[in-house]
């Protein structure tokens, strides 16, 4: 947490869908609490300014007690000077027909920049949160770009998997999300991110019990349970005829609290971090992981059991970002 008597924080792509819900989370205090004042730099690129300006009247009018100001800007440098917190949530959509590489092509040059300037203006204590897909490989980028700042410091999202995977156990077992504990998502998030529940608890009346021995249906925690989580964005695409915006505001916002504030005693959430070789996978990409938070800095959690299932799940994802990452680099070689 900042010394300071206020946080500094930049949402990149901040006049899009996420940016709307995103924002008003921050100022009401969901993130770094309800006594901590922030500075919210909202940046876009210029053509989206005057969307800015709207969103910041709506601020000034909500009234709310934690706003110390509000910047909006198209300028990397305005944008990241000095901030505490990068939120990276401004990227190029997939457009009809468009390749894999092609949007790499187009995201590479966005996060190079982001990245640089993150590196020359930001405060080294910096800590990046990279949303806009391909999310993993996208904060590759920007840390490859940032070499004054420690890959620690730089993640992305994979809290809305890791939700979404909870969610999904709660209504099956039919208990409160609250109660339901060290749900676990690895990988790329992307159809082949792995939900992972074998860890995890659910706290009943009668005492913790394993959420195998709650659901008492292991066909479903090995086959519909993954598929749902995998494809609920796509769900959620078809059916709002819009990307989950709100929700994704929601595990954004969890996941810079977590880190932060830090995770309760025991408590595992999902975060895309720089791979240090755990559990099998290369250093060195960017890789959703079960972690433990505490005093700003996340540790990975070490020593779980990983069976013949989980292993081929773990390497099936990690295939992905590795292939991923060999053409971000090819990419960012040519640049
Ligand atoms: N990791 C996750 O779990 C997750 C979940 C949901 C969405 N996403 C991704 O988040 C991104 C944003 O989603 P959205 O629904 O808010 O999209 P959106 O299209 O509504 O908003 C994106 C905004 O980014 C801006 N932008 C584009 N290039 C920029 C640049 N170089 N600098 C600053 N801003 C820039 C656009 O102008 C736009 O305002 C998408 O890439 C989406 O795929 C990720
Ligand atoms: C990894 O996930 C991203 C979404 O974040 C997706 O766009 C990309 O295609 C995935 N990578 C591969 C190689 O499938
Ligand atoms: C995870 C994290 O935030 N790591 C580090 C970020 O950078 C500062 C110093 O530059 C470290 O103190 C943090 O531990």
């Amino acid at each position: 947490m900042s010394s300071n008597d206020f946080i500094s924080i930049v949402v990149t792509g901040a006049a899009g869908q996420i940016g709307y819900s995103l924002v008003f989370n921050i100022i009401r205090g969901d993130m770094f609490g309800t006594e901590q004042k922030v500075r919210v730099v909202l940046m876009d690129i210029e053509p989206m300014l005057e969307g800015l300006k709207g969103l910041k009247m709506e601020i000034e009018d909500s009234c709310y007690p934690l706003v110390q100001e509000i910047v909006i800007t198209s300028d990397p440098k305005t944008a990241f000077t000095n901030v505490d917190y990068a939120v990276l949530v401004g990227g190029m959509p997939r457009k009809e027909g468009m390749q894999r590489v092609d949007l790499l092509r187009a995201n590479a040059a966005i996060f190079k920049v982001q990245g640089k300037a993150l590196n020359d203006y930001a405060k080294k204590t910096v800590k990046v949160l990279v949303v806009a897909n391909p999310a993993n490989t996208n904060a590759l980028i920007a840390l490859l770009n940032a070499p004054n700042i420690p890959p620690e410091n730089f993640s992305c999202l994979t809290r809305l998997d890791h939700n979404r995977a909870k969610a999904q156990i709660a209504m099956k077992a039919n208990v409160n999300v609250k109660d339901v504990h060290n749900i676990i998502v690895w990988g790329n998030h992307s159809l082949t991110i792995y939900p992972d529940t074998r860890c995890g608890y659910i706290n009943l009346p009668t005492g913790k019990a394993t959420i195998a021995n709650v659901i008492k249906n292991e066909a479903w925690l090995q086959g519909d349970f993954v598929s749902t989580v995998q494809v609920r964005g796509a769900a959620v695409i078809s059916a709002r005829k819009l990307s989950s915006a709100a929700s994704a505001a929601k595990a954004i916002t969890d996941h810079m609290h977590d880190w932060a504030l830090g995770t309760p005693e025991g408590e595992y959430v999902s975060m895309g971090v720089h791979s240090d070789g755990s559990y099998g996978v290369p250093v060195g990409v960017i890789f959703s992981y079960p972690v433990t938070i505490k005093n700003g800095v996340y540790s990975i959690v070490q020593g779980l059991p990983i069976d013949q299932y989980t292993r081929e799940k773990i390497d099936l994802t990690t295939k992905e970002l590795v292939e991923e990452k060999e053409s971000a680099t090819k990419i960012l070689a040519e640049m």
